[in-house]
């Protein structure tokens, strides 16, 4: 007999059930209180939403283990609340408040901690979050450590140069990095059809030999099991991996953008789709909740959101000398850097990555006669060509000739 789906052991824990709405509904939540807050004029600033992007942000940032490290963009505010971040430390971010990560200094989620929850702070040049994970995964590695590195990127950053180079870079490297690429079918105003050629920007990642994977964004669950079997790879040394994650960005651009460039048709579509709607069903379903643990939460988001409002509100702005402090490092950083290391340091037993080729002199550049009697050495020099092509040049002949051996450093 075939087995019912809904009877089947779920694969959530009941406590992590539970969890996982708690973030879904206070990303959903914060998003509409900002919304509040902004046609309040509370809010300094543009206001970019994640409303209907939640499952992506929440589901990826929960397959993380506590050590590792994430670079989240403007959207990713369930990420952030994944990672232990408070809906306090959002709201003063927007309202530009004293109290805030950047200490009022920035009016988005520009914030990152190094020491505590692992956070790269962005910047808004997409793309280029590609490269600095792949350097965050690649030095955890170096360090023994086994973390990965995650970050996301939209639709439309993905047509960036840096995506790509590191994508590359992360590639040959096999850096332990995940790479989210929301599918949101919008950047700003250009359809996602205008600007890649593309069905699945999982080809993009494809196209570099990683690993990838394209899986519906609003569902939670799936979002959740593809991210877990991604970070499992990479933390096992497998290389990285793209998740492309089809979802519909909900709103405008940002809360200045009324969005009537999309169709009501497409909105509709994606309304019936709803991540909130889909993981409330799919409790229901397998009798993860009830009807009584399902207010306990709704109230407890209520509770918080409420005294974070008031923290918010009751925080003063940054004092105006405060523009001057942080700037530059005045003694706060005991950072030296320590550019030449010991060879020995690096290589085994000290270190455990086993060189794999070694480079004469390191790379260093060398003379035009070496670089000839090296040439000279390779077995397939004989096929040079013995008449030069036409346009060949003296000089590129004098190289190709054999050349006395120089004396070895
Ligand atoms: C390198 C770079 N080019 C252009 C911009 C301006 N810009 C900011 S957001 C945006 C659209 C991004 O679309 P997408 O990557 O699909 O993300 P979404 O807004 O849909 O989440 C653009 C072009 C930028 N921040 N960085
Ligand atoms: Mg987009």
């Amino acid at each position: 007999m075939k087995s019912d789906p809904a009877r089947r052991r779920p694969e959530l824990t009941h406590e992590e059930a539970l969890e996982l709405y708690y973030y879904l509904r206070l990303n959903r939540s914060l998003d509409e209180l900002l919304v509040r807050l902004f046609r309040q004029n509370k809010i300094v600033g543009g206001l970019y939403g994640s409303l209907g992007q939640e499952a992506t942000s929440v589901g990826t940032a929960y397959a993380l283990a506590k050590g590792d490290w994430i670079a989240p963009l403007i959207r990713n505010v369930g990420s952030l609340l994944v990672r232990g971040y408070r809906p306090r430390d959002i709201m003063t971010q927007y309202m530009a408040r004293v109290t805030s990560p950047t200490q009022g200094k920035d009016g988005t989620c520009h914030f990152g901690d190094l020491k505590t929850h692992h956070v790269v702070a962005p910047i808004s040049m997409l793309g280029d979050l590609i490269p600095v994970m792949t350097g965050v995964a690649m030095a955890g590695r170096y360090l023994g450590q086994k973390i990965v590195a995650m970050t996301w990127i939209g639709d439309g950053g993905t047509s960036t140069g840096a995506f790509h180079e590191g994508m590359n870079l992360a590639a040959v490297q096999r850096a332990p990095l995940v790479v989210v690429v929301e599918n949101n079918q919008w950047a700003y105003s250009t359809p996602v059809n205008r600007q890649a050629p593309l069905h699945d920007f999982a080809d993009r990642g494809r196209a570099y030999g990683i690993a990838s994977y394209t899986v519906d964004g609003n569902d939670l669950v799936a979002v959740l099991r593809i991210a877990r079997e991604a970070v499992e790879r990479a933390r096992q040394g497998h290389g990285p991996v793209l998740i492309e994650a089809k979802t519909m960005r909900m709103l405008g651009h940002a809360q200045h953008d009324p969005a009537e460039y999309v169709p009501r048709e497409m909105f509709e579509y994606w309304k019936a789709r709803d991540p909130l709607s889909l993981y409330g069903k799919y409790l229901d379903q397998r009798n993860l909740w009830n009807e009584k643990e399902k207010a306990a939460i709704h109230a407890r988001i209520e509770r918080e959101l409420a005294a974070d409002l008031e923290f918010a509100e009751n925080s003063p702005f940054p004092p105006p000398e405060l523009a001057e402090q942080g700037v530059y490092c005045q003694g706060c950083h005991d950072i030296k850097a320590e550019w030449r290391r010991a060879k020995e340091d690096l290589m085994p037993p000290k270190s455990s990555v086993k060189p794999e080729w070694t480079i004469k002199n390191f790379g260093a550049m060398e003379t035009e006669a070496a670089v000839a009697a090296d040439h000279a050495e390779q077995p397939d020099a004989a096929m040079e060509p013995a008449v030069a092509h036409p346009g060949q040049t003296a000089r590129k002949r004098k190289i190709a000739a054999p050349a006395p051996r120089r004396a070895r450093r």
